[in-house]
């Protein structure tokens, strides 16, 4: 990988004891930005070149999903392809998607992985990579239908490669829990194990209905510092916040941190108010030295961003943990 990118960064705001804050500028992605879109919105970014590539949730005005590829130098204001990324044979011959959403991008050894919700009949994991962010080489999909939210580990571990994600339904999904799955090829994946599932109401209720595993996950001497989105079923539909978990290094499957608070909830009117309101949903993260920059997709329209200190997160995880 080509020398680290500035990430962007402002400092948490005169008063705040938060341990994550949002940008003053938000949203960074607005919902018209390229002519098709209705909506941008749960998308990743990672450091590319001099500055940054991303992959893009484009909701069109048919309200048909796709990911798109886009490039920054800053990692605040994106050039975003106005055309749908479109995907060459990979590791097996070309397998029909009748949508694509919710992407997630991992550099690990030599390339850049993309994930994503894939649809073969329902939704799956699709699996793609990119030297370039111009050429896609699509992989066979990781799982049956029904699962969303798949997060590849950003290296090998025991020598096979890693991927978090959330068996579902075919709809709304009422339910779900954070599951760990290996593969010594990118291709075969097995070794399926419970990570994480959701808690008894009555001890952190806005996570309490389903889990889903949001940014890749950050090496840390503590263990795996992941991001994730939790859901509450409320009289007035879903609400989607965010917490943070570790996870040991040598066995993901084992949680050692939790929150029990959430991070950050939706509150401001780009949260509240949108295509589905109520829905913070962490994607990706970049990390310089101490500071790490949080994009999260807001109200499934707009692209937001949040800021913290890596040891300020683990230490609340810690001290806060279920
Ligand atoms: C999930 C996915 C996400 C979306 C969320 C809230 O099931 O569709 O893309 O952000 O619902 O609508």
């Amino acid at each position: 990988m080509s020398a680290r990118a500035k990430i962007p960064w402002e400092e948490r705001p005169q008063g705040s004891a938060d341990v994550i804050w949002r940008y003053s500028k938000n949203p960074i992605i607005q919902r018209y930005e390229i002519p098709s879109s209705n909506s941008i919105f749960n998308s990743a970014v990672v450091p590319f070149g001099k500055g940054y590539a991303g992959v893009f949730r484009c909701d069109n005005k048919a309200v048909q999903m796709n990911i798109h590829a886009g490039f920054s130098q800053d990692g605040l204001h994106w050039e975003i392809d106005h055309q749908p990324i479109e995907m060459q044979p990979g590791n097996t011959g070309m397998i029909e998607s009748d949508y694509k959403y919710d992407p997630r991008v991992t550099w690990l050894e030599d390339r850049y992985w993309v994930t994503w919700c894939n649809g073969y009949h329902g939704p799956t994991i699709g699996i793609a990579y990119t030297f370039n962010f111009k050429e896609f080489f699509q992989c066979e999909n990781a799982f049956l239908p029904f699962n969303r939210n798949g997060v590849l580990f950003p290296e090998r571990i025991g020598g096979k490669y890693a991927m978090l994600s959330r068996p579902s339904d075919n709809g709304h999904t009422p339910f779900g829990d954070i599951y760990i799955s290996f593969s010594p090829d990118m291709k075969y994946w097995g070794e399926h194990r419970c990570v994480m599932k959701v808690t008894p109401f009555e001890q952190s209720a806005w996570q309490c209905t389903k889990i889903g595993a949001g940014s890749v996950p950050i090496r840390t001497d503590e263990g795996w510092l992941i991001f994730y989105h939790g859901v509450i079923n409320t009289c007035n539909g879903f609400r989607y916040s965010m917490g943070a978990a570790i996870l040991d290094l040598n066995d993901p499957s084992r949680v050692l941190y939790r929150t029990q608070p959430y991070l950050l909830a939706p509150a401001t009117s780009y949260e509240l108010a949108g295509d589905v309101p109520n829905v913070l949903f962490p994607t990706a993260a970049l990390t310089h030295d101490d500071k790490l920059a949080i994009y999260y997709g807001a109200a499934d329209t707009v692209v937001g961003l949040a800021f913290g200190y890596l040891q300020e997160i683990l230490d609340y995880t810690r001290s806060n943990s279920l």
